[in-house]
Order: structure tokens, then C-alpha cells, then sequence
């Protein structure tokens, strides 16, 4: 029987209550306890958006689906493991739960379509450390898939269908939006803003958008700068030149999660009605089967490169 190839999927993860946002933060903040205020302005949030965030189960749906896909597509089995960044399961949890599973080869795909050394490189570097300790399973590693085919026709159709709930289509703005990271990953290689200006323009060009931007959203409670535009300013701009509507495509996220379900449905939803602006946001990917599709064409690729 052919020995299964271990499918690591990886995802940020999620506090499962508001007591673990404490400990969840803490780990984001790379051990630093937050300060109570910061505490209770994130537990706020949580809690304006329902008290837990949905992104747990999504995640497992899509972790999920990808498996399934791959365990029908007549190639070689996988076995599922789901790592997360800042929650159980851990990555390096699961990395280890491969190694004692007895997992040969693995392939590792990150639920965030854009490469920075700062976002997909840190799980990756989890990952690669742990296996390198243990001494297996040797993983390879989907870097990106932001100009994956059926992820961008996804991708293109969500902009259409908000486009469509627009009174006067041509003349919205649409904004495409990732994560905002800290300013310096500019004095690197890195290819985080070039690549969510390629899917944005390739989705741009194949709509005939004539307007369409680029943004930043969700920048951490930091003191240092961080890259912008942040998307909040954006629509105080679109404003003064004289937009009435705009669509918001968060690109660089693939489910309903604290940075959309608070940061674009309440907070910027917030700022436009001050303004008197439409803001349509696109629907996230979720468990979308051509979405999952897309992911699970990645690793095989991945699988069979040399
Ligand atoms: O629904 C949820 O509960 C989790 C939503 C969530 C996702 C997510 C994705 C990304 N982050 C990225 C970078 C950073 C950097 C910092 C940072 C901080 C936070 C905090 C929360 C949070 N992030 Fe996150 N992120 C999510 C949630 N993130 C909560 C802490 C409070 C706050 O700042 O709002 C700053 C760390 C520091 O303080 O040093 C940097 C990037 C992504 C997209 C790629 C990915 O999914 O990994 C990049 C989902």
C-alpha cells in the first residue's frame, strides 16, 4: 500500500473562548503579556463580533476539503494535520504528530495567499525547525498561491457580485486590501506588496476596473510604522474626491475572521456611514469548492516537484 503523504495545513488559529484571548494575545505578542487595556480593547472586539471568531471551524472545513479532494483525485493519498500559528493545535504539535504517525513526506500549504518572510515564512520556519529536530518528515513547502488560476476566478467573480449590489458599478472604487505588516520588511526582498498588487491588477484587468487601489488593513497596535495606506484613511479620501461608493476586497485573508467580521463589517462599515459612503465588502472564500480546488492543485504540483 502506498505509504500516505501528511497534508500540514497551516492557519493564525483563534482563541476557542474569550478566557483564552489572554494567552492567545500573549502568544501573538511573542510572549509579552498585552496590557490590560490592550486586553480589553481585543476581548471588546471579540465580543462585537459574536465572542468568538468562526475562523476555527472554517479553517478545519477547509483543511478538510482540501484532503478530500486530494484523497479522490486517483494521485497519492494524504493524511490531514492542521497547524496552527498562535493556538493548540501548534504547528510544531503537528509536525510532531507526523513524525510519531510515522510520515515520510509531507506537504505544508499556509490558508494565506501571499508570501512575506514575516507571515508565511514564520510558519514555514516553525515547521522546517521542528522537522529538523525530530529528523523528519522532510516537508516541502507551497510558498504562495496568489496567481493560482481558480483562485483568482473566485476571487474575480466575489468583486463582480459586490460590483453588482453597487447602484452605479463603474463609478465605485475598489479597494483591495491585505494585512498591514510593519514598514521595514521594505528594506528586504520581500514580496509581500508586490504580490497583492499582482492578484488586485490581474482581477482588475480581467473586471475593465478603471478604478481600483490598493490598501492596507488591520496594522497592529505598534510603535513603529507600518505599511499604508490603512483602508480607514482611504475612505475619508474617497470622500473628499467625491466617490459615493467602494468595494472592499480583502484579498489577502480567505475567511470570515476577526480582521473582516470587526475590522471591515463594523469598523470601516462605521466609518463610511459617517461619511455617507456605500461600502460593499466580497464575500470570503471559506470552504468554496473551486477555492479548494485551487489550494489542492498547489500541493500536488508541489508534491511532484523535484
Ligand atoms: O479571527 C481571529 O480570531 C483571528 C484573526 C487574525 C488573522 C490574522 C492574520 C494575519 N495577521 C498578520 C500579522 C500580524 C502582525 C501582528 C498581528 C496581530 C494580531 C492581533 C490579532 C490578530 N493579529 Fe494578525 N491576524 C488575526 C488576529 N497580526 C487579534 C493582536 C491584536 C491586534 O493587533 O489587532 C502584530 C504582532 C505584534 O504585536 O508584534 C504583524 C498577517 C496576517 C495574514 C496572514 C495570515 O493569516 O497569517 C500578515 C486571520
Amino acid at each position: 500500500m502506498t505509504e500516505p503523504l501528511g497534508l500540514l495545513v497551516m492557519a493564525y488559529g483563534t482563541p476557542s473562548s474569550l478566557e483564552e484571548v489572554l494567552p492567545y494575545y500573549t502568544d501573538i505578542r511573542r510572549g509579552r503579556a498585552p496590557s490590560p487595556e490592550q486586553l480589553a480593547d481585543l476581548t471588546g472586539r471579540y465580543q462585537a463580533i459574536g465572542g468568538v471568531s468562526p475562523l476555527t471551524e472554517i479553517t478545519r472545513a477547509q483543511a478538510e476539503g482540501i484532503a478530500k479532494i486530494l484523497n479522490q483525485d486517483g494521485g497519492r493519498p494524504v493524511r490531514l494535520y492542521q497547524g496552527m500559528k498562535h493556538t493548540h493545535p501548534f504547528i510544531y504539535e503537528a509536525v510532531e504528530q507526523m513524525y510519531q504517525d510515522g510520515i515520510q513526506d509531507a506537504v505544508a500549504i499556509v490558508l494565506a495567499p501571499h508570501f512575506s518572510h514575516m507571515s508565511v515564512g514564520g510558519y514555514q520556519r516553525v515547521a522546517r525547525e521542528t522537522a529538523a529536530k525530530l529528523g523528519g518528515p522532510n516537508i516541502r513547502y507551497v510558498n504562495e498561491w496568489h496567481l493560482e488560476p481558480a483562485f483568482l476566478d473566485a476571487l474575480t467573480e466575489r468583486v463582480q457580485a459586490a460590483l453588482d449590489q453597487c447602484s452605479d458599478p463603474a463609478g465605485a472604487m475598489v479597494v483591495f486590501s491585505a494585512h498591514s505588516l510593519p514598514e521595514r520588511i521594505l528594506e528586504t526582498d520581500d514580496p509581500y506588496v508586490k504580490q497583492l498588487h499582482e492578484s488586485g491588477e490581474i482581477v482588475a484587468e480581467r473586471l475593465h476596473l478603471t478604478n481600483y487601489m490598493f490598501a492596507w488593513q488591520s496594522a497592529g497596535r505598534t510603535g513603529e510604522p507600518w505599511l499604508g495606506p490603512d483602508i480607514l484613511d482611504v475612505l475619508h479620501d474617497l470622500k473628499q474626491r467625491g466617490f459615493k461608493e467602494v468595494v472592499s476586497c480583502s484579498q489577502g485573508f480567505v475567511a470570515d475572521h476577526l480582521e473582516v467580521l470587526y475590522d471591515i463589517d463594523i469598523e470601516a462599515q462605521q466609518v463610511a456611514k459617517t461619511l455617507n459612503l456605500h461600502l460593499v465588502r466580497t464575500k470570503q472564500m471559506n470552504d468554496d469548492a473551486q477555492f479548494l480546488q485551487a489550494l489542492a492543485n498547489t500541493v500536488r504540483t508541489c508534491a511532484q516537484e523535484d
